[in-house]
């Protein structure tokens, strides 16, 4: 095992690395901008680097000032975390042309999942099922025209070059056609300065289920089964569990397969991940390969028993992955929420300010994986993610049941966080039922983020206004005990009132 390694990140994922880091004995070095100096991950590390000003192009995205600092404090290894450098291929090789260890996939295998349509054609040659559709660029609207005659309307045109959903037009008529290959063209290259477009057939209401595998450099590489990522907003996850509600353990073996797979026609090394659109008739599309570490790695940890960063570091370190696949079989159900400081009642818009008071939830089967703490300075310079709330519990409904119960704990004061959308979420029956599909969310937003206050909230208010005004009087708190079946019939938002007031 290394005896220490350097983390190019930061936030929630950066103390994610160190904590496994000193679980394995490795000693860690931290790097931070000028807004992070104060941060918890420049603490906890072993020692810690100033790399720059707050813009991540003039600190963490700075890859060969990174590597100088890994090579003058000693650090064999360098660990990406998510964003930033992780899925820079030149980085990956650089790191490696330094001497260095890089804790993630060969930059070979980045090159060959990085772009869309190269990884298309490398799923095709490895029977990897992707949608129906083309992959080389359309040439005119007299082509485009014939290719979706031949699959079928709706019809999606896609960004060559694309990702994000940039560049990507649903195309339900031939009169449109014309006028969405423009736009499509348009968008290509103004985000990716390519305006090369192909076509696929348009799946209607698929789920987002994606396959965590990892590999060793041995040749073995294994799949750690699905999560479930349905539920999101432009793109951008809110809410991932494990496993999915839409597969079953017949599914589960036929998509890991794949996974594998499409990993190993990519020489893959280390943790990553298959993305697929899982329809209705339980038919998959493999869409693209993350070759990192994801935001959601915890909810597979929780339900596989593996530490995923530990094994990052193992296997890059060299060591032989010692599980079986028929070992590896989901226990129990997890699910993690994103918490952002954002204002979903306000559009999302991004909130800040400093945190100036935290309360972490904690209890059985909660885990906090976050990058704040009270007095942290929150700005716009990076990404809003705060902290990610997992739980895990042995099955789905007690798993909707403990998150419900721990988002009730949590408390941020300061900013606007994205604390009280998720206790909705978890209240909503269609998402109870499992009836998610990639654009339920957006199609729910108005209702989960405009709640009509109900009959009792005032009264709810009223109490929390008293307690509080009794509080600030400074006459200490008259708690009235209540018994279980009158907390029952308080009902959640007195109870919910009567916390807040008594904090
Ligand atoms: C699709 C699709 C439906 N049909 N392809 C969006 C981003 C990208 N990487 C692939 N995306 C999609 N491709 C076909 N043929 C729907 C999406 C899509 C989506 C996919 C995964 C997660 C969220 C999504 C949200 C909107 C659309």
């Amino acid at each position: 095992m290394f005896e220490k390694v350097l983390i190019a990140n930061r936030g929630e994922i950066a103390l994610r690395i160190i904590r496994a880091c000193h679980e394995l004995g490795v000693r860690t070095v931290a790097v931070f901008s000028d807004a992070d100096a104060h941060s918890p991950h420049v603490r906890e590390a072993d020692e810690a680097v100033n790399i720059g000003p707050a813009p991540s192009r003039e600190s963490y995205l700075l890859g060969e000032r990174i590597i100088e600092v890994a090579k003058r404090y000693g650090a064999q290894a360098i660990h990406p975390g998510y964003g930033f450098l992780s899925e820079r291929e030149w980085f990956a090789r650089a790191v490696r042309d330094a001497g260095l260890i890089w804790v993630g996939p060969p930059a070979e295998a980045i090159a060959a999942m990085g772009s869309k349509t190269a990884a298309r054609t490398l799923a095709v040659a490895n029977d990897v099922p992707v949608v129906p559709g083309t992959t080389e660029a359309l040439r005119d609207v007299a082509a485009a025209r014939e290719i979706a005659k031949q699959y079928g309307y709706p019809i999606l045109l896609k960004a060559a070059a694309g990702g994000g959903g940039k560049g990507m037009r649903v195309v339900r008529a031939e009169k449109d056609l014309e006028s969405s290959l423009d736009a499509a063209r348009r968008e290509a290259k103004n985000a990716f300065g390519d305006d090369a477009v192909y076509v696929e057939k348009y799946i209607e209401g698929p789920r987002h289920v994606e396959i965590q595998i990892i590999a060793d450099q041995y040749g073995n590489c294994l799949s750690l089964g699905e999560r479930e990522c349905s539920v999101q907003r432009r793109h951008q996850k809110m809410v991932e569990e494990a496993p999915s509600v839409a597969v079953s353990p017949v599914l589960r073996r036929a998509m890991g397969e794949t996974a594998v797979r499409a990993a190993k026609a990519a020489g893959y090394v280390n943790a990553g991940t298959c993305e697929f659109l899982l329809d209705k008739d339980g038919r998959f599309y493999f869409l693209e390969m993350n070759t990192r570490l994801q935001v959601e790695h915890p909810v597979t940890e929780l339900v596989t028993g593996i530490d995923l960063v530990q094994w990052q570091l193992r296997v890059a370190a060299g060591e032989k992955l010692p599980f079986k696949q028929d070992e590896i079989v989901p226990k129990g159900w997890a699910i993690e929420c994103r918490i952002t400081s954002e204002d979903a009642s306000n559009g999302f818009l991004p909130s800040t300010g400093r945190v100036s008071y935290l309360h972490l939830p904690a209890g059985p089967g909660v885990r906090w994986d976050g990058g704040i703490e009270a007095g942290s300075e929150i700005g716009l310079h990076y990404d809003p993610m705060l902290a990610k709330l997992i739980v895990w519990a042995p099955d789905r409904d007690l798993a909707i049941e403990r998150m419900h119960r721990a988002l009730l704990e949590l408390t941020i004061e300061g900013i606007e966080t994205s604390r009280d959308f998720h206790l909705r979420l978890m209240e909503d029956d269609e998402f109870r039922r499992g009836e998610i599909e990639i654009q339920w969310l957006e199609r729910r937003l108005d209702s989960l983020t405009s709640v009509k206050p109900r009959a009792d909230t005032a009264r709810a208010a009223a109490i929390a206004a008293a307690l509080l005004a009794d509080r600030d009087r400074n006459r200490g708190v008259v708690v009235t005990r209540s018994n279980g079946s009158a907390a029952a019939s308080d009902g959640a938002w007195q109870r919910v009132a009567r916390l807040e007031g008594l904090r």
